[in-house]
Protein backbone atom coordinates (compact mmCIF):
# COMPACT_ATOMS: atom_id res chain seq x y z
CA UNK A 1 0.00 0.00 0.00
CA UNK A 2 1.66 3.64 -0.82
CA UNK A 3 0.18 6.58 0.35
CA UNK A 4 1.03 9.87 -1.10
CA UNK A 5 0.91 13.24 0.75
CA UNK A 6 1.36 16.01 -1.36
CA UNK A 7 1.18 19.90 -0.05
CA UNK A 8 0.46 21.63 -3.46
CA UNK A 9 2.42 25.14 -4.42
CA UNK A 10 2.66 27.02 -7.09
CA UNK A 11 4.77 29.90 -7.03
CA UNK A 12 3.21 33.19 -5.91
CA UNK A 13 6.02 34.86 -8.22
CA UNK A 14 5.01 33.52 -11.07
CA UNK A 15 8.76 32.23 -11.87
CA UNK A 16 7.69 28.22 -11.81
CA UNK A 17 10.55 28.24 -9.55
CA UNK A 18 9.96 26.62 -5.79
CA UNK A 19 10.21 27.79 -2.14
CA UNK A 20 13.23 26.93 -0.49
CA UNK A 21 12.22 28.86 2.28
CA UNK A 22 12.63 28.33 6.21
CA UNK A 23 9.00 27.50 6.23
CA UNK A 24 7.18 24.43 4.56
CA UNK A 25 4.31 23.15 5.03
CA UNK A 26 4.15 20.89 7.34
CA UNK A 27 1.02 19.07 6.92
CA UNK A 28 2.77 15.73 5.15
CA UNK A 29 4.16 15.51 8.64
CA UNK A 30 0.96 15.49 10.65
CA UNK A 31 -0.70 13.19 8.73
CA UNK A 32 1.61 11.05 8.05
CA UNK A 33 1.83 10.27 11.80
CA UNK A 34 -1.87 9.67 11.27
CA UNK A 35 -1.62 6.32 9.59
CA UNK A 36 -0.54 3.29 10.34
CA UNK A 37 3.64 2.94 11.63
CA UNK A 38 3.91 0.58 8.46
CA UNK A 39 1.99 2.54 6.20
CA UNK A 40 4.80 3.31 2.73
CA UNK A 41 4.16 6.84 2.80
CA UNK A 42 5.80 9.32 0.64
CA UNK A 43 5.78 13.12 1.44
CA UNK A 44 5.91 15.66 -0.89
CA UNK A 45 6.16 19.36 -0.22
CA UNK A 46 5.53 21.00 -3.24
CA UNK A 47 7.35 24.30 -2.37
CA UNK A 48 10.33 22.07 -2.34
CA UNK A 49 10.85 19.83 -5.42
CA UNK A 50 7.69 19.26 -7.99
CA UNK A 51 6.07 14.81 -6.95
CA UNK A 52 7.47 12.32 -9.10
CA UNK A 53 5.27 11.74 -11.63
CA UNK A 54 6.64 8.28 -12.33
CA UNK A 55 5.85 7.27 -8.60
CA UNK A 56 2.34 5.11 -8.17
CA UNK A 57 0.31 5.82 -4.92
CA UNK A 58 -2.80 3.84 -3.89
CA UNK A 59 -4.14 6.44 -1.60
CA UNK A 60 -3.34 10.39 -1.86
CA UNK A 61 -3.65 12.88 0.17
CA UNK A 62 -3.57 16.28 -1.44
CA UNK A 63 -3.35 19.69 1.15
CA UNK A 64 -3.36 22.96 -0.61
CA UNK A 65 -4.46 26.80 -0.21
CA UNK A 66 -6.91 29.03 -2.66
CA UNK A 67 -4.77 30.33 -4.93
CA UNK A 68 -3.38 26.39 -5.46
CA UNK A 69 -7.01 24.98 -6.17
CA UNK A 70 -6.27 24.20 -9.87
CA UNK A 71 -2.78 22.61 -9.84
CA UNK A 72 -4.44 20.37 -6.86
CA UNK A 73 -7.24 19.27 -8.82
CA UNK A 74 -5.27 18.22 -11.90
CA UNK A 75 -2.65 16.78 -9.47
CA UNK A 76 -5.89 14.51 -8.10
CA UNK A 77 -6.76 14.07 -12.13
CA UNK A 78 -3.12 12.70 -12.64
CA UNK A 79 -3.10 10.20 -10.12
CA UNK A 80 -7.03 9.12 -10.29
CA UNK A 81 -6.05 8.54 -13.96
CA UNK A 82 -3.19 6.47 -12.48
CA UNK A 83 -5.60 4.00 -10.35
CA UNK A 84 -4.79 5.99 -6.84
CA UNK A 85 -7.68 7.56 -4.92
CA UNK A 86 -7.85 11.00 -3.83
CA UNK A 87 -8.67 12.48 -0.62
CA UNK A 88 -8.49 16.39 -0.27
CA UNK A 89 -8.39 18.75 2.92
CA UNK A 90 -7.69 22.09 3.99
CA UNK A 91 -9.48 25.64 4.52
CA UNK A 92 -11.00 25.81 1.11
CA UNK A 93 -12.06 22.39 1.21
CA UNK A 94 -13.61 22.61 4.74
CA UNK A 95 -15.86 25.72 3.36
CA UNK A 96 -16.32 24.71 0.31
CA UNK A 97 -16.28 20.42 -0.11
CA UNK A 98 -19.23 20.83 -2.90
CA UNK A 99 -16.83 22.77 -5.04
CA UNK A 100 -13.79 19.70 -4.36
CA UNK A 101 -15.96 16.92 -4.35
CA UNK A 102 -15.86 16.70 -8.03
CA UNK A 103 -12.33 16.60 -8.44
CA UNK A 104 -11.21 13.87 -5.56
CA UNK A 105 -12.46 10.93 -4.23
CA UNK A 106 -13.23 11.92 -0.64
CA UNK A 107 -13.25 15.94 0.99
CA UNK A 108 -12.52 16.06 4.71
CA UNK A 109 -13.53 18.80 6.19
CA UNK A 110 -11.69 20.44 9.40
CA UNK A 111 -8.77 18.62 11.43
CA UNK A 112 -7.26 15.61 10.29
CA UNK A 113 -6.36 14.27 13.63
CA UNK A 114 -9.95 12.79 13.73
CA UNK A 115 -10.18 12.26 10.10
CA UNK A 116 -7.03 10.26 8.54
CA UNK A 117 -7.26 7.40 10.95
CA UNK A 118 -10.57 6.65 9.43
CA UNK A 119 -10.08 7.83 5.98
CA UNK A 120 -7.23 5.23 6.11
CA UNK A 121 -9.13 2.41 7.69
CA UNK A 122 -12.01 3.11 4.92
CA UNK A 123 -10.00 2.60 2.03
CA UNK A 124 -8.38 -0.45 3.49
CA UNK A 125 -11.98 -1.56 3.32
CA UNK A 126 -13.16 -0.19 0.41
CA UNK A 127 -15.96 1.63 1.51
CA UNK A 128 -14.48 5.10 1.63
CA UNK A 129 -16.68 7.66 1.72
CA UNK A 130 -17.08 11.15 -0.72
CA UNK A 131 -17.35 13.76 3.07
CA UNK A 132 -15.67 13.21 5.89
CA UNK A 133 -17.56 15.45 7.84
CA UNK A 134 -15.51 17.53 10.98
CA UNK A 135 -14.87 16.68 14.20
CA UNK A 136 -14.32 18.43 17.91
CA UNK A 137 -10.73 19.02 17.82
CA UNK A 138 -9.09 16.13 20.55
CA UNK A 139 -5.24 17.96 21.22
CA UNK A 140 -4.95 13.97 22.66
CA UNK A 141 -4.61 13.08 19.24
CA UNK A 142 -2.24 15.10 18.19
CA UNK A 143 0.53 12.90 17.36
CA UNK A 144 4.26 13.99 16.85
CA UNK A 145 4.48 14.85 13.18
CA UNK A 146 7.02 12.62 11.37
CA UNK A 147 9.28 14.96 10.94
CA UNK A 148 11.97 12.30 9.94
CA UNK A 149 10.26 12.38 6.65
CA UNK A 150 11.39 15.55 5.52
CA UNK A 151 14.35 16.73 7.80
CA UNK A 152 16.12 16.07 4.23
CA UNK A 153 14.56 19.59 2.89
CA UNK A 154 13.39 21.31 5.84
CA UNK A 155 15.94 24.29 6.99
CA UNK A 156 14.59 24.09 10.49
CA UNK A 157 12.93 20.96 10.81
CA UNK A 158 12.37 21.03 14.54
CA UNK A 159 8.91 22.24 13.71
CA UNK A 160 5.41 21.87 15.17
CA UNK A 161 2.39 22.91 16.33
CA UNK A 162 1.60 23.15 20.15
CA UNK A 163 -1.77 25.10 20.07
CA UNK A 164 -4.12 25.54 16.89
CA UNK A 165 -6.54 28.26 15.57
CA UNK A 166 -6.32 32.08 16.85
CA UNK A 167 -8.97 33.59 19.16
CA UNK A 168 -8.35 36.65 17.40
CA UNK A 169 -11.26 37.47 14.06
CA UNK A 170 -9.09 39.81 11.41
CA UNK A 171 -11.56 39.95 8.62
CA UNK A 172 -9.44 38.92 6.01
CA UNK A 173 -8.16 35.72 7.40
CA UNK A 174 -9.18 32.50 6.46
CA UNK A 175 -9.23 31.28 10.44
CA UNK A 176 -11.65 33.38 10.85
CA UNK A 177 -13.66 32.20 7.57
CA UNK A 178 -13.27 28.54 8.96
CA UNK A 179 -14.52 29.79 12.49
CA UNK A 180 -12.51 31.54 15.64
CA UNK A 181 -11.09 28.44 17.87
CA UNK A 182 -8.22 28.36 19.75
CA UNK A 183 -7.22 25.10 21.48
CA UNK A 184 -4.27 24.50 23.48
CA UNK A 185 -2.50 20.76 24.35
CA UNK A 186 -1.50 19.03 27.30
CA UNK A 187 1.74 20.59 28.25
CA UNK A 188 3.75 17.86 29.90
CA UNK A 189 2.31 15.83 26.35
CA UNK A 190 4.26 18.47 24.05
CA UNK A 191 7.44 18.44 26.38
CA UNK A 192 7.56 14.84 25.46
CA UNK A 193 7.21 15.24 22.06
CA UNK A 194 9.63 18.38 21.76
CA UNK A 195 12.62 15.86 23.39
CA UNK A 196 11.08 12.69 21.30
CA UNK A 197 11.18 15.59 18.10
CA UNK A 198 15.18 16.10 19.39
CA UNK A 199 16.22 12.57 19.53
CA UNK A 200 14.32 11.70 16.10
CA UNK A 201 16.75 14.26 14.11
CA UNK A 202 19.76 14.01 15.74
CA UNK A 203 20.49 11.13 13.83
CA UNK A 204 19.43 12.85 10.44
CA UNK A 205 20.50 16.64 10.22
CA UNK A 206 23.42 18.24 11.49
CA UNK A 207 23.26 20.47 14.88
CA UNK A 208 22.70 24.03 13.30
CA UNK A 209 19.23 22.48 12.09
CA UNK A 210 17.89 21.30 15.21
CA UNK A 211 19.78 24.95 17.03
CA UNK A 212 16.22 26.70 16.27
CA UNK A 213 12.75 25.12 16.42
CA UNK A 214 10.11 26.97 14.59
CA UNK A 215 6.43 26.24 16.02
CA UNK A 216 3.67 26.46 13.46
CA UNK A 217 1.66 28.00 15.70
CA UNK A 218 -0.86 30.41 14.00
CA UNK A 219 -0.80 32.44 17.47
CA UNK A 220 1.25 30.60 20.14
CA UNK A 221 -0.19 33.82 22.38
CA UNK A 222 -3.71 33.16 21.88
CA UNK A 223 -4.01 32.19 25.88
CA UNK A 224 -1.81 34.29 27.64
CA UNK A 225 -1.92 31.79 30.55
CA UNK A 226 -0.77 28.89 28.69
CA UNK A 227 1.89 30.80 26.81
CA UNK A 228 3.18 31.59 30.68
CA UNK A 229 2.84 28.04 31.57
CA UNK A 230 4.42 27.19 27.37
CA UNK A 231 7.66 29.14 28.64
CA UNK A 232 7.77 27.94 32.24
CA UNK A 233 7.84 24.37 30.64
CA UNK A 234 10.15 25.34 27.70
CA UNK A 235 12.55 26.85 29.95
CA UNK A 236 14.50 24.30 31.47
CA UNK A 237 15.36 22.59 28.17
CA UNK A 238 17.55 25.70 26.98
CA UNK A 239 16.13 25.59 23.36
CA UNK A 240 15.42 28.72 21.11
CA UNK A 241 12.38 28.59 18.88
CA UNK A 242 10.56 31.31 16.74
CA UNK A 243 7.05 31.36 16.59
CA UNK A 244 3.74 33.51 15.53
CA UNK A 245 2.41 35.75 18.03
CA UNK A 246 -0.54 38.89 17.83
CA UNK A 247 0.81 41.98 18.80
CA UNK A 248 -0.71 42.33 22.41
CA UNK A 249 1.62 39.48 23.67
CA UNK A 250 4.57 41.15 22.95
CA UNK A 251 3.63 44.77 24.00
CA UNK A 252 3.84 43.42 27.58
CA UNK A 253 7.01 43.23 29.01
CA UNK A 254 6.19 40.48 31.14
CA UNK A 255 5.16 38.08 28.54
CA UNK A 256 8.87 39.26 26.45
CA UNK A 257 10.65 38.69 29.54
CA UNK A 258 8.92 35.06 30.07
CA UNK A 259 9.33 34.07 26.48
CA UNK A 260 13.31 35.42 26.39
CA UNK A 261 14.24 33.50 28.94
CA UNK A 262 12.47 30.75 27.58
CA UNK A 263 14.67 30.41 24.58
CA UNK A 264 12.13 32.95 22.46
CA UNK A 265 14.53 34.67 19.65
CA UNK A 266 11.90 35.26 16.49
CA UNK A 267 8.61 36.29 16.62
CA UNK A 268 6.45 36.83 13.43
CA UNK A 269 3.76 40.17 14.01
CA UNK A 270 0.89 40.57 11.65
CA UNK A 271 1.60 44.38 11.58
CA UNK A 272 -0.18 44.47 8.10
CA UNK A 273 -0.98 48.11 8.15
CA UNK A 274 0.11 51.96 9.35
CA UNK A 275 -3.56 52.88 8.08
CA UNK A 276 -5.63 53.54 11.02
CA UNK A 277 -9.22 53.45 8.84
CA UNK A 278 -7.31 49.50 7.09
CA UNK A 279 -6.49 48.68 10.50
CA UNK A 280 -10.05 48.77 11.92
CA UNK A 281 -11.53 47.71 8.64
CA UNK A 282 -9.31 44.51 9.16
CA UNK A 283 -10.89 44.03 12.78
CA UNK A 284 -7.21 44.15 14.10
CA UNK A 285 -7.58 45.68 17.04
CA UNK A 286 -4.68 43.86 18.84
CA UNK A 287 -2.27 46.18 17.18
CA UNK A 288 -1.74 49.72 18.48
CA UNK A 289 -0.18 51.52 15.35
CA UNK A 290 1.46 54.20 17.95
CA UNK A 291 3.06 51.53 20.21
CA UNK A 292 5.16 49.80 17.07
CA UNK A 293 8.40 51.44 18.18
CA UNK A 294 8.12 50.83 21.92
CA UNK A 295 7.54 46.93 21.17
CA UNK A 296 10.18 46.50 18.40
CA UNK A 297 12.91 47.98 20.65
CA UNK A 298 11.24 45.69 24.10
CA UNK A 299 11.85 42.78 21.99
CA UNK A 300 15.30 43.16 20.60
CA UNK A 301 16.24 44.78 24.63
CA UNK A 302 15.21 40.63 24.96
CA UNK A 303 17.06 39.59 22.23
CA UNK A 304 14.06 38.54 20.31
CA UNK A 305 14.14 39.35 16.72
CA UNK A 306 10.41 41.26 15.52
CA UNK A 307 9.52 40.38 12.29
CA UNK A 308 6.43 41.76 10.53
CA UNK A 309 4.72 41.50 7.72
CA UNK A 310 2.52 44.63 5.53
CA UNK A 311 -0.18 44.41 3.29
CA UNK A 312 -1.75 47.52 1.34
CA UNK A 313 -5.35 48.18 1.74
CA UNK A 314 -6.88 48.39 -2.22
CA UNK A 315 -10.17 50.09 -0.26
CA UNK A 316 -8.24 52.14 1.91
CA UNK A 317 -5.01 53.15 1.10
CA UNK A 318 -3.98 56.34 -1.08
CA UNK A 319 -1.00 56.83 -2.91
CA UNK A 320 0.71 58.94 -0.76
CA UNK A 321 0.26 56.35 2.04
CA UNK A 322 1.94 53.54 0.27
CA UNK A 323 4.64 56.13 -0.43
CA UNK A 324 4.94 56.98 2.83
CA UNK A 325 5.42 52.82 4.12
CA UNK A 326 9.36 53.34 4.12
CA UNK A 327 9.37 55.99 6.62
CA UNK A 328 6.89 54.56 8.82
CA UNK A 329 8.89 51.34 8.79
CA UNK A 330 11.95 53.45 9.10
CA UNK A 331 10.03 54.78 12.20
CA UNK A 332 8.86 51.93 13.95
CA UNK A 333 12.48 50.43 13.53
CA UNK A 334 11.07 47.21 11.72
CA UNK A 335 12.69 48.82 8.35
CA UNK A 336 12.20 45.95 6.07
CA UNK A 337 9.07 43.72 6.86
CA UNK A 338 8.75 39.62 6.05
CA UNK A 339 6.30 41.14 2.95
CA UNK A 340 5.01 43.59 1.80
CA UNK A 341 1.48 41.73 0.11
CA UNK A 342 -2.05 43.15 -1.20
CA UNK A 343 -4.87 42.75 0.48
CA UNK A 344 -6.82 39.69 -0.44
CA UNK A 345 -10.59 38.76 -0.15
CA UNK A 346 -9.97 34.92 0.23
CA UNK A 347 -13.28 33.30 -0.39
CA UNK A 348 -14.97 32.31 2.74
CA UNK A 349 -13.68 35.01 4.91
CA UNK A 350 -15.69 37.80 6.52
CA UNK A 351 -14.00 39.99 3.89
CA UNK A 352 -14.79 38.50 1.26
CA UNK A 353 -18.25 38.48 1.74
CA UNK A 354 -18.43 42.11 2.65
CA UNK A 355 -16.59 43.36 -0.42
CA UNK A 356 -19.38 40.57 -2.52
CA UNK A 357 -21.85 42.42 -1.13
CA UNK A 358 -20.88 45.80 -2.08
CA UNK A 359 -23.16 48.02 -4.65
CA UNK A 360 -19.96 48.89 -7.52
CA UNK A 361 -18.38 45.77 -8.55
CA UNK A 362 -15.51 44.86 -6.07
CA UNK A 363 -12.98 43.31 -8.03
CA UNK A 364 -10.80 43.42 -10.94
CA UNK A 365 -12.34 41.50 -14.09
CA UNK A 366 -12.09 37.82 -14.29
CA UNK A 367 -10.23 37.41 -11.22
CA UNK A 368 -9.11 33.82 -11.19
CA UNK A 369 -8.81 31.90 -7.89
CA UNK A 370 -5.25 31.55 -8.42
CA UNK A 371 -4.82 34.83 -8.50
CA UNK A 372 -5.76 35.17 -5.19
CA UNK A 373 -1.97 35.22 -4.25
CA UNK A 374 -1.50 38.39 -1.89
CA UNK A 375 1.07 39.03 -4.46
CA UNK A 376 -1.90 40.17 -7.84
CA UNK A 377 -3.83 42.64 -7.22
CA UNK A 378 -7.53 41.38 -7.23
CA UNK A 379 -9.27 44.29 -5.72
CA UNK A 380 -10.76 47.60 -7.41
CA UNK A 381 -8.35 49.89 -5.66
CA UNK A 382 -10.94 52.68 -4.02
CA UNK A 383 -8.28 56.06 -4.21
CA UNK A 384 -6.71 55.28 -7.46
CA UNK A 385 -6.99 53.44 -11.11
CA UNK A 386 -5.20 49.69 -10.44
CA UNK A 387 -2.22 50.87 -12.66
CA UNK A 388 -1.04 53.46 -10.13
CA UNK A 389 -2.01 51.40 -6.94
CA UNK A 390 0.19 48.71 -8.41
CA UNK A 391 3.05 51.36 -9.64
CA UNK A 392 3.47 52.91 -5.83
CA UNK A 393 3.46 49.23 -4.59
CA UNK A 394 6.65 49.00 -6.87
CA UNK A 395 8.63 51.82 -5.86
CA UNK A 396 7.87 51.38 -2.30
CA UNK A 397 8.54 47.33 -2.72
CA UNK A 398 11.84 48.30 -4.56
CA UNK A 399 12.69 51.06 -1.42
CA UNK A 400 12.21 49.12 1.31
CA UNK A 401 14.08 45.93 -0.25
CA UNK A 402 16.84 47.75 -1.66
CA UNK A 403 20.40 46.66 -0.27
CA UNK A 404 20.70 50.12 1.34
CA UNK A 405 17.67 49.76 3.75
CA UNK A 406 18.65 46.04 3.83
CA UNK A 407 22.18 47.08 5.94
CA UNK A 408 20.18 49.92 7.46
CA UNK A 409 18.18 47.17 9.19
CA UNK A 410 21.20 44.90 10.19
CA UNK A 411 23.24 47.98 11.49
CA UNK A 412 19.85 48.76 13.43
CA UNK A 413 19.19 45.81 14.61
CA UNK A 414 22.53 43.69 15.22
CA UNK A 415 23.76 45.89 18.01
CA UNK A 416 20.99 45.94 20.01
CA UNK A 417 20.28 41.88 19.35
CA UNK A 418 24.48 41.80 20.51
CA UNK A 419 24.18 43.44 23.49
CA UNK A 420 21.65 41.26 24.54
CA UNK A 421 24.12 38.25 24.10
CA UNK A 422 21.35 36.66 21.34
CA UNK A 423 23.58 35.17 18.76
CA UNK A 424 20.57 33.12 17.61
CA UNK A 425 18.34 36.05 16.77
CA UNK A 426 21.24 37.69 15.05
CA UNK A 427 21.49 34.62 12.43
CA UNK A 428 17.97 34.98 11.72
CA UNK A 429 18.56 38.59 11.11
CA UNK A 430 21.11 37.86 8.83
CA UNK A 431 19.40 34.83 6.90
CA UNK A 432 16.12 36.61 6.25
CA UNK A 433 17.91 40.23 5.65
CA UNK A 434 20.64 38.64 3.49
CA UNK A 435 18.77 35.70 1.59
CA UNK A 436 15.16 37.08 1.36
CA UNK A 437 16.12 39.92 -0.96
CA UNK A 438 12.36 39.26 -3.01
CA UNK A 439 12.47 41.39 -6.08
CA UNK A 440 9.93 42.55 -8.23
CA UNK A 441 9.75 40.28 -11.90
CA UNK A 442 10.10 42.43 -14.57
CA UNK A 443 7.65 40.64 -16.88
CA UNK A 444 4.37 40.85 -14.78
CA UNK A 445 1.98 43.08 -14.53
CA UNK A 446 0.71 42.05 -10.84
CA UNK A 447 -2.81 43.08 -11.71
CA UNK A 448 -5.16 40.16 -12.30
CA UNK A 449 -6.60 39.36 -15.72
CA UNK A 450 -3.32 41.04 -17.41
CA UNK A 451 -0.66 39.64 -15.22
CA UNK A 452 1.29 36.51 -16.71
CA UNK A 453 0.27 33.31 -16.61
CA UNK A 454 1.75 30.75 -13.88
CA UNK A 455 4.67 28.63 -15.67
CA UNK A 456 3.62 25.19 -13.53
CA UNK A 457 2.17 22.61 -15.34
CA UNK A 458 0.76 18.56 -14.28
CA UNK A 459 2.20 16.53 -16.83
CA UNK A 460 -1.84 15.40 -18.63
CA UNK A 461 -1.78 14.14 -21.87
CA UNK A 462 -4.69 13.94 -24.12
CA UNK A 463 -5.03 9.86 -22.88
CA UNK A 464 -5.91 11.33 -19.53
CA UNK A 465 -8.99 13.09 -20.94
CA UNK A 466 -12.22 11.44 -21.70
CA UNK A 467 -13.33 14.28 -24.03
CA UNK A 468 -13.33 17.68 -24.47
CA UNK A 469 -15.26 18.45 -21.67
CA UNK A 470 -13.66 16.67 -19.15
CA UNK A 471 -10.32 18.33 -20.10
CA UNK A 472 -12.26 21.60 -19.62
CA UNK A 473 -13.67 20.77 -16.09
CA UNK A 474 -9.93 19.59 -15.07
CA UNK A 475 -7.56 22.48 -17.20
CA UNK A 476 -9.87 25.15 -16.73
CA UNK A 477 -8.98 28.21 -14.51
CA UNK A 478 -11.46 28.66 -11.38
CA UNK A 479 -12.87 31.58 -11.88
CA UNK A 480 -13.93 34.73 -9.15
CA UNK A 481 -15.55 37.64 -10.65
CA UNK A 482 -17.19 38.19 -13.72
CA UNK A 483 -16.15 40.61 -16.68
CA UNK A 484 -17.52 43.42 -14.27
CA UNK A 485 -15.34 41.97 -11.70
CA UNK A 486 -18.81 41.39 -9.62
CA UNK A 487 -18.20 38.49 -7.56
CA UNK A 488 -19.41 34.77 -8.99
CA UNK A 489 -22.84 33.89 -7.24
CA UNK A 490 -21.29 30.28 -6.08
CA UNK A 491 -18.56 31.62 -4.15
CA UNK A 492 -21.29 32.96 -2.21
CA UNK A 493 -21.85 29.91 -0.69
CA UNK A 494 -18.96 29.13 1.89
CA UNK A 495 -19.87 27.18 5.46
CA UNK A 496 -17.80 28.04 8.45
CA UNK A 497 -17.09 24.60 10.20
CA UNK A 498 -16.22 26.02 14.04
CA UNK A 499 -18.39 28.20 16.16
CA UNK A 500 -17.97 29.36 19.39
CA UNK A 501 -15.44 27.63 21.86
CA UNK A 502 -14.43 25.38 18.65
CA UNK A 503 -17.85 23.74 18.69
CA UNK A 504 -18.58 22.24 15.12
CA UNK A 505 -21.60 24.17 13.29
CA UNK A 506 -24.29 21.54 12.97
CA UNK A 507 -23.77 21.79 8.89
CA UNK A 508 -20.10 20.51 9.37
CA UNK A 509 -21.07 17.74 12.00
CA UNK A 510 -21.33 14.33 11.32
CA UNK A 511 -24.78 13.24 10.89
CA UNK A 512 -26.35 11.57 13.41
CA UNK A 513 -26.83 7.86 13.63
CA UNK A 514 -30.62 7.18 13.61
CA UNK A 515 -30.73 5.33 17.18
CA UNK A 516 -32.70 2.31 15.35
CA UNK A 517 -30.01 1.86 12.62
CA UNK A 518 -27.20 0.73 14.95
CA UNK A 519 -26.62 -2.93 15.43
CA UNK A 520 -26.28 -3.63 18.85
CA UNK A 521 -22.30 -3.99 19.80
CA UNK A 522 -21.77 -1.70 17.42
CA UNK A 523 -19.79 1.59 17.79
CA UNK A 524 -21.71 4.60 15.92
CA UNK A 525 -19.34 5.75 12.87
CA UNK A 526 -18.64 9.10 13.91
CA UNK A 527 -16.84 10.27 10.76
CA UNK A 528 -19.89 10.35 8.06
C1 LIG B 1 4.14 27.43 5.78
C2 LIG B 1 3.26 28.56 5.34
C3 LIG B 1 3.47 29.06 4.07
C4 LIG B 1 4.52 28.50 3.13
C5 LIG B 1 4.02 27.26 2.40
C6 LIG B 1 2.53 27.30 2.07
C7 LIG B 1 2.05 26.13 1.24
N1 LIG B 1 1.25 25.26 1.74
O1 LIG B 1 2.39 26.04 0.14
C8 LIG B 1 4.78 29.71 2.19
C9 LIG B 1 5.93 30.48 2.78
C10 LIG B 1 5.04 29.38 0.76
C11 LIG B 1 3.50 30.51 2.41
C12 LIG B 1 3.11 31.49 1.55
C13 LIG B 1 1.98 32.26 1.75
N2 LIG B 1 1.14 32.20 2.76
CO1 LIG B 1 1.31 30.96 4.15
N3 LIG B 1 1.48 30.06 5.73
C14 LIG B 1 2.25 29.10 6.19
C15 LIG B 1 1.98 28.80 7.65
C16 LIG B 1 2.96 29.64 8.48
C17 LIG B 1 2.09 27.38 8.12
C18 LIG B 1 1.20 26.35 7.41
C19 LIG B 1 1.31 25.06 8.14
O2 LIG B 1 2.07 24.20 7.72
N4 LIG B 1 0.59 24.91 9.28
C20 LIG B 1 0.60 23.73 10.09
C21 LIG B 1 -0.23 22.61 9.41
C22 LIG B 1 -0.22 21.36 10.27
O3 LIG B 1 -1.58 23.05 9.36
P1 LIG B 1 -2.28 23.72 8.08
O4 LIG B 1 -1.48 23.60 6.87
O5 LIG B 1 -2.72 25.09 8.52
O6 LIG B 1 -3.58 22.80 7.88
C23 LIG B 1 -4.62 22.70 8.83
C24 LIG B 1 -5.94 22.51 8.16
O7 LIG B 1 -6.12 23.36 7.06
C25 LIG B 1 -5.98 21.04 7.83
N5 LIG B 1 -5.49 20.57 6.54
C26 LIG B 1 -4.69 21.18 5.65
N6 LIG B 1 -4.49 20.39 4.59
C27 LIG B 1 -5.14 19.25 4.79
C28 LIG B 1 -5.24 18.10 4.01
C29 LIG B 1 -6.00 17.02 4.47
C30 LIG B 1 -6.11 15.81 3.63
C31 LIG B 1 -6.65 17.13 5.74
C32 LIG B 1 -7.43 15.99 6.24
C33 LIG B 1 -6.55 18.29 6.51
C34 LIG B 1 -5.80 19.33 6.03
O8 LIG B 1 -5.17 20.45 8.81
C35 LIG B 1 -4.41 21.39 9.57
C36 LIG B 1 -4.88 21.41 10.99
O9 LIG B 1 -6.23 21.77 11.10
C37 LIG B 1 0.50 29.33 7.81
C38 LIG B 1 0.17 29.87 9.18
C39 LIG B 1 0.08 28.76 10.18
N7 LIG B 1 0.73 28.93 11.28
O10 LIG B 1 -0.58 27.74 9.95
C40 LIG B 1 0.42 30.42 6.75
C41 LIG B 1 -0.87 30.58 5.90
C42 LIG B 1 -1.30 29.22 5.42
N8 LIG B 1 -0.41 31.39 4.78
C43 LIG B 1 -1.21 32.29 4.47
C44 LIG B 1 -0.90 33.30 3.51
C45 LIG B 1 -1.88 34.47 3.42
C46 LIG B 1 0.25 33.21 2.74
C47 LIG B 1 0.74 34.20 1.70
C48 LIG B 1 -0.31 34.94 0.95
C49 LIG B 1 1.81 35.12 2.31
C50 LIG B 1 1.26 36.18 3.12
N9 LIG B 1 1.18 37.33 2.59
O11 LIG B 1 0.89 35.94 4.26
C51 LIG B 1 1.62 33.34 0.80
C52 LIG B 1 1.00 32.87 -0.48
C53 LIG B 1 0.11 31.69 -0.28
C54 LIG B 1 -0.80 31.39 -1.42
N10 LIG B 1 -0.28 30.84 -2.50
O12 LIG B 1 -1.99 31.63 -1.32
C55 LIG B 1 -2.52 32.20 5.23
C56 LIG B 1 -3.67 31.50 4.49
C57 LIG B 1 -3.65 31.59 2.98
C58 LIG B 1 -4.74 30.82 2.29
N11 LIG B 1 -4.89 31.07 1.03
O13 LIG B 1 -5.41 29.99 2.86
C59 LIG B 1 -2.03 31.44 6.52
C60 LIG B 1 -3.11 30.61 7.22
C61 LIG B 1 -1.50 32.52 7.46
C62 LIG B 1 -2.56 33.48 7.94
N12 LIG B 1 -3.17 33.30 9.10
O14 LIG B 1 -2.86 34.45 7.24
N13 LIG B 1 2.88 30.16 3.50
S1 LIG C 1 -4.27 37.33 14.42
FE1 LIG C 1 -3.41 36.32 12.58
S2 LIG C 1 -4.09 34.16 12.68
FE2 LIG C 1 -5.33 35.37 14.15
S3 LIG C 1 -7.21 35.90 13.05
FE3 LIG C 1 -5.76 37.61 12.80
S4 LIG C 1 -4.61 37.16 10.91
FE4 LIG C 1 -5.66 35.27 11.52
Amino acid sequence: MRVGIISVYTDYHRRGRHHRGALQPQIGPLIAALLPPDADVDVVNDTWTDPDWSKDYDLLFISFLHSDFDRARQISHYWRKRGAKTVCGGTLASLYPELCRPYFDAVVIGDPEPAVPRVYEDFCAKTLKPLYRALAYRGDLVPLPRLDLVARHQVLPLAFEVTRGCPYTCEFCVLTGIGTRHHTRDLSTVVEQFNAARRLLRPLVPWHRRWISIFYDNNIGGNLGYLRRFCDAMRPLGMLWGSSVTFNVVADPANVERMAAAGCRLVYVGLETFNPAALSEMRKQQNVLDDIRRVVDLCRRHGILFTAGLMLSPRNDTIEYIERIPRYLEECGVQVPTYICFETPFPGTPHFTRIAGSAEPPLLPEVLLSDLDAYTLVTRPRHASAEDFVAAFKQTHTEVYGLRRRLTKLADDLPRLAAAGSLGAIALDLAEVLFDAQPLARDRSYIAGTDKARPETVPLTDADFTSAEERDRIMKPRQVSDAQGRVLPHWLGAQAVYSAKGRIRVSAAPMPVPVQSIPRGAIPDPAH
